[in-house]
């Protein structure tokens, strides 16, 4: 098959084309870079070092023998989407490309309108290219588990039977998203169903547990490593504790640490998407798959991130800063996650040996975090409807890479609107 990549230059996108392309796929991508630039906005980087976007296709060539193909660019401008959409007619088109941190989204006004017109607009600008250019292409839209909320009730997969004054009806689900950023994935998903309806299409709403991890079985080389984000904005739970142990700082379960998500390795994420990919629905079906393996309270990350640290001769603490989130801190949790299973889906890796991996790799790349260590300390607070202030003050400081560092200070600091720099 064919598969385009929107945002394949991102933590789960590049996995993602590898693994599509040494399963015999031919895949393109696409990406303006924007995750780069922005993570360099709040004054931080990847713990990974990762290579230009040229890098990456040299060394996936080494790798694969084939070359993953590119075009550098944006979702918000239509003729260039159309255009490659049409060249291309892929059978997939996986949508990565859209602002993903909800802590990015809660900074100020226009952090929160910057998230929700990038992201409805890629997704509407997909939908239309696909509808003018080629109708069969299968769209598998990342979504969110976000979406839902933390309902005390059961969470179905997308739909769910309602009996309501002696009517019965087949429904999405309540979606109750707790940051602009995930609104925007709601809004999405309503979009993605509308035109699925109207137009005849094919799409898959994934929605998307936390992802953690390193490693997928394609990086075999650190010219194919991908990013690895731990600051505030762009790290989550799990990333962000393993460096805190590693840093000697507090590792932060927010408030009372009950919040409980849905959590899936990297590379059962992609193991996934590759499914959804490979198993089409039929023309006008919008189907919702709830993607992860097992839910974890942020307490039990804590206290797995503390133990393990300590069998690696660390010494680490958990601290329980203050919410800066408005969240249920303790709750009910019960998704239903059956329609990739059936699918032939199976959980490969288990959190506990990632987690080890994720500190092999931290470890190694420890000058990378020491260099960006005021940045990991949270300061977004969702009650604040200006957090520009303490972020500014936050990420001037930054100091150089010590020396030694694996990435001289100098390229560090270079402006990146090329895809040139991690
Ligand atoms: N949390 C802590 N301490 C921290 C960081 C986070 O307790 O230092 C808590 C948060 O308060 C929250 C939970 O961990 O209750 C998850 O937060 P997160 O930052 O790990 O993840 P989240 O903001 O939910 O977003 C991430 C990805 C997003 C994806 C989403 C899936 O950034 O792109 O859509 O996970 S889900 O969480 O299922 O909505």
């Amino acid at each position: 098959m064919k598969v385009l990549i929107t945002g394949i230059d991102g933590y789960s996108g590049w996995p993602l084309a590898l693994h599509l392309a040494r399963r015999g796929h031919d895949v393109v991508g696409i990406d303006n870079f924007v995750t780069r630039k922005r993570v360099k906005e709040v004054g931080s980087w990847s713990a990974t070092p990762i290579a230009s976007f040229p890098k990456r296709q040299e060394a996936a060539k080494k790798l694969l023998g084939k070359t993953i193909q590119f075009y550098k660019g944006d979702l918000a401008k239509y003729p260039f989407l159309l255009d490659v959409v049409r060249r291309e007619k892929p059978d997939a088109i996986v949508h990565l490309a859209e602002q993903r941190s909800a802590p990015y989204s809660m900074i100020d006004v226009d952090h929160a309108v910057r998230t929700q017109v990038e992201n409805i607009t890629g997704t509407l600008h997909l939908l239309y290219a696909i509808r003018e250019a080629s109708p069969e292409t299968h769209l598998v839209k990342m979504g969110t588990m976000g979406e839902y909320g933390t309902p005390n009730v059961d969470i179905p997969e997308g739909f769910f039977d309602v009996d309501f004054h002696g009517k019965r009806d087949h429904l999405p689900f309540p979606r109750q998203a707790g940051s602009w950023y995930h609104w925007s994935k709601v809004f999405d998903s309503g979009d993605v169903m509308f035109a699925t309806k109207i137009w005849g299409l094919k799409s898959t709403d994934v929605m998307q547990g936390v992802i953690y991890g390193t490693r997928t079985p394609e990086i075999t080389d650190d010219a194919l490593l991908t990013r690895f984000d731990f600051d505030e904005t762009w790290g989550t739970a799990l990333n962000r504790f393993a460096v805190e142990a590693v840093l000697g700082l507090p590792i932060t379960p927010y408030g009372r640490g009950g919040q409980i998500r849905g959590f899936i390795a990297l590379e059962d994420s992609v193991q996934s998407l590759r499914i959804a990919v490979e198993n089409p629905p039929k023309s006008s079906e919008y189907r919702v798959f709830n993607q992860f393996d097992a839910a974890y309270s942020v307490n039990d990350l804590a206290e797995l991130t503390h133990r393990v640290a300590r069998d690696l001769g660390l010494n680490p603490r958990i601290e329980h800063p203050p919410d800066p989130r408005v969240e249920a801190e303790q709750h009910y949790y019960n998704p239903i996650h059956e329609h990739l299973p059936a699918l032939g889906y199976k959980r490969t890796r288990n959190l506990e040996d990632v987690l080890r991996e994720i500190f092999r790799d931290l470890i190694r790349f420890r000058r990378r975090i020491e260099a960006r260590r005021h940045v990991v300390l949270p300061t977004v607070d969702w009650r604040q409807a200006d957090n520009t202030g303490s972020l500014t003050a936050r990420s001037h400081p930054a100091p150089a890479a010590p020396a030694g560092s694996d990435t001289p200070p100098a390229a560090a600091a270079a402006p990146d609107t090329s895809g040139t720099s991690a």
